[in-house]
């Protein structure tokens, strides 16, 4: 058997506005549009995807909160429909969503056995987090990958931010490890936001972009120096520098999503394709993409 790879790791944020803006028949939402800067740069790489060739998408999610362990979805179907507990005007999704259940064990015994605590999750009416069913869908509006939700297991709160950087680390590398030996190939994506500070009210219309805006400046300027160092395949100086940043902007990365990530990727030295910057309620949103063939990476912006 053919050794199993990462082909592709994707940096998704999830705001619900992404896909309240999309219209797609599974929300009951209706929108004007919005935050198209977003929406076509996640169309952009929705569509590299499609001429890669994988079997199962691996999302790791910080709004599916842990706070024993990391948890994996562990059955191969679940269906119902995601509220937003926060913006639930926006975000009522209909999902129905087959799981990679080998890939989700293989992963879970894997860090296991390297002494990281794990849980299958088995519960039948447990209900997907909007994380996940935010950056997969715009990752692949049409579902027709298994994917494996990994929880954030809580160590930024229980801890610290630098605890996180080695907990995440060291998940990301028995998570690599158990696909080598799967023989799968396998997109990895961390479904967050960069600099996190937002708006405490709603515009009357919430895709109205004339309210919309970066939060305040050093948030931006903390942004585009870890999109910098992205763009120059800085990825083991992004996860260094990751505790400050995650303190200073109280970043999404305090859910370790990026960590777990790149360390699986093994830190990789090449760019990050970019392909798109843009504020939603003022956090700071980029989506990005590492790929590892040379052949097939781009400079998109
Ligand atoms: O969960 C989120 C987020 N991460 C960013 C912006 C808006 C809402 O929800
Ligand atoms: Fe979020």
């Amino acid at each position: 058997m053919a050794k199993g790879q990462i082909v592709a790791g994707c940096l998704a944020p999830h705001p619900p506005h992404l896909v309240y803006a999309d219209n797609p028949p599974q929300n009951e939402a209706y929108s004007e549009g919005g935050w198209e800067t977003l929406r076509w740069g996640y169309q952009r790489l929705a569509r590299k995807l499609k001429n890669i060739e994988y079997d199962a998408i691996v999302i790791f999610t910080p709004h599916w909160q842990t706070y024993i362990g990391t948890h994996f979805l562990g059955l191969p179907q679940f269906k119902s429909k995601s509220v937003d507990p926060v913006f639930p005007n926006l975000f009522r999704y209909n999902y129905d969503l087959t799981v990679d259940v080998d890939l989700a064990q293989a992963m879970h015994d894997e860090a296991h056995a390297q002494g990281i605590i794990t849980k299958m999750m088995t519960n039948p009416d447990f209900r997907v987090d909007y994380g996940t069913i935010t950056s997969c869908h715009l990752l692949n509006p049409e579902w027709d990958k298994p994917i494996v939700t990994i929880s954030s297991n809580r160590n930024t709160h229980y801890y610290s931010p630098e605890v996180m950087v080695e907990q995440a680390t060291a998940l990301g590398r028995a998570c690599a490890k158990a696909i080598e030996e799967s023989g799968k190939r396998v997109v990895l994506v961390a479904s967050h936001s960069l600099s996190h500070r937002h708006f405490v009210e709603e515009a009357p219309l919430p895709e109205d972009m004339s309210r919309e805006h970066i939060y305040n400046h050093s948030q931006y300027v903390w942004d585009m120096k870890i999109i910098d160092m992205m763009r120059e395949g800085k990825s083991r100086e992004v996860i260094d520098i990751m505790p400050e940043f995650t303190e200073q902007t109280m970043a999404e990365t305090e859910g370790g999503g990026l960590i777990w990530m790149l360390g699986a990727m093994g830190y990789p030295k090449f760019p990050a394709e970019i392909y798109g910057y843009q504020s939603v309620i003022g956090t700071g949103n980029v989506v990005a993409c590492w790929d590892p063939n040379d052949e097939t990476r781009e400079h998109v912006l």
